[in-house]
């Protein structure tokens, strides 16, 4: 079952197709020259893939306002659908990461086969004590995992392993844990005695999770607490991670450090102790963490791959990293933003995938920086979109993913379809 018309896409992409058998040419021959078989490259995209968040169907907020549009999904049944559209027009997004008490429904197994026929897996589960629910025994107002109450983070506890329980049914195989616990006062709280707690906690959702699951810890420097948190960088992270047990390992989200920190070296050294379990990619220009991919240093985001990549031809510990998108969708139509994430994202592996790592490794060797620096450079300047859009093309997707979503109406169409979302607070 596909959600938007076949033909549609194939009418779209036989206008396309000529030019881009062209562009696709003529840059084969440019990277033969170099030594490199673009066929092979195209393979190694055409087998990449990010996770899309199930919660980034809808139009985020801020912790202002939300506006929604016509036509954004309400619930998980129509996030599917719309998760379904970026899949088919990308052919990059085949898993959705699903979030509770979110997406919650009656029937798990059900779901799996609803996303199963639009063409979509699940990826990793995310479980949710940073906010109240209706009905909710205790407060997570004063904090989860790590909270001073001990019915508090039991509370938090059974929650997280009731997300592996429905995981387990939908086929995911990661929890992410992130949690928003911290303090906005000096003197707050204890530094040591919260962080012992967290891990208390955190050890019982460990020895729940089934063999081949993973943890994966999200930390994050501030926000929702803005003077400290729990979880608050990958030094934390890793610490929380080592003392968890192999299962557990580091999430790393782009948005969640300080402006202009190295997080490539974070990947680098994450993977060097085989604790690099996930990514969650956005983009940030202050302190933010919900800015569309590659829309503001599409530079780091290729330096962050450079280490991917890096990591890939050197594994350690099983490397196998989940990847997914993660970020808000305020003035967009939230299709729009993942379709050019995604390609923002993929052209990132994909350029990364060109540096000639054996010119590299020699440079850094005999000290030659700029040449070195020229092995990072020459192929961060390359134009790898016909790589893309022929990757995309050769698995039925479109050669022009904005251009041939816009032609398909399907936002027009869901407007006369869907009901209207409430104007309710932003989510994070
Ligand atoms: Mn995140």
């Amino acid at each position: 079952m596909t959600v938007l018309s076949e033909d549609l896409i194939a009418e779209a992409n036989a206008r396309e197709i000529a030019a881009l058998d062209e562009d696709y040419d003529a840059l084969g021959r440019k990277l033969a020259r170099g030594g490199l078989a673009i066929d092979a490259i195209k393979d190694r995209v055409a087998a990449f893939s990010v996770a899309v968040p199930s919660w980034g169907a809808g139009r985020g907020g801020t912790r202002f306002a939300k506006f929604p549009i016509p036509g954004e999904p309400t619930n998980i049944h129509e996030k599917l659908e719309d998760c379904a559209v970026i899949q088919q027009l990308s052919r990059v997004t085949p898993r959705v990461s699903p979030h509770f008490p979110w997406d919650k429904v009656g029937d798990y197994k059900g779901l799996r086969q609803e996303a199963a026929a639009l063409g979509l897996g699940f990826d990793a589960v995310n479980s949710n004590t940073f906010q109240d629910q209706p009905g909710q025994a205790r407060t997570y107002a004063t904090g989860s995992l790590s909270s001073t109450v001990a019915a508090t983070r039991a509370q938090a506890v059974e929650h997280n392993i009731e997300c592996i329980e429905i995981g387990q049914q939908l086929g995911s195989r990661d929890l992410t844990v992130w949690v928003g616990d911290g303090t906005n006062f000096p003197g707050q709280q204890d530094f040591a005695r919260s962080l012992d707690r967290y891990l208390d906690a955190a050890s019982q959702v460990y020895a729940a999770l089934p063999g081949d699951w993973r943890m994966l810890l999200e930390h994050k420097m501030f926000e929702p607490a803005f003077y400290s948190t729990v979880i608050s960088d990958w030094g934390s992270s890793i610490l929380a991670a080592q003392e968890l047990g192999p299962k557990a390992k580091c999430l790393v989200d782009l948005g969640h450090h300080a402006p202009n920190v190295n997080i490539e070296q974070i990947v680098a050294r994450l993977h060097r102790f085989g604790k690099l379990g996930g990514f969650h990619f956005n983009d940030s220009k202050y302190g933010d963490d919900d800015l569309d991919s590659g829309s503001i240093n599409p530079h780091q985001l290729f330096l962050v791959f450079n280490e991917l990549v890096e990591a890939e031809a050197h594994p350690r510990d099983g490397f196998d990293p989940s990847y997914m998108i993660d970020q808000s969708h305020n003035v967009t139509d939230p299709i729009e933003s993942m379709l050019s994430s995604a390609e923002a994202i993929t052209s990132c592996f994909a350029k990364a995938l060109l540096v000639d790592r054996e010119a590299l490794h020699a440079a850094q060797e005999a000290n030659d920086t700029m040449m070195a620096f020229q092995a990072l450079r020459r192929p961060y300047t390359i134009d790898v979109a016909p790589i893309l859009a022929r990757a995309r093309a050769e698995a039925g997707g479109a050669i022009d993913v904005l251009a041939t979503y816009r032609a398909s109406r399907w936002r027009e169409r869901k407007a006369q379809e869907r009901k209207p979302v409430g104007l309710g607070a932003g989510i994070v």
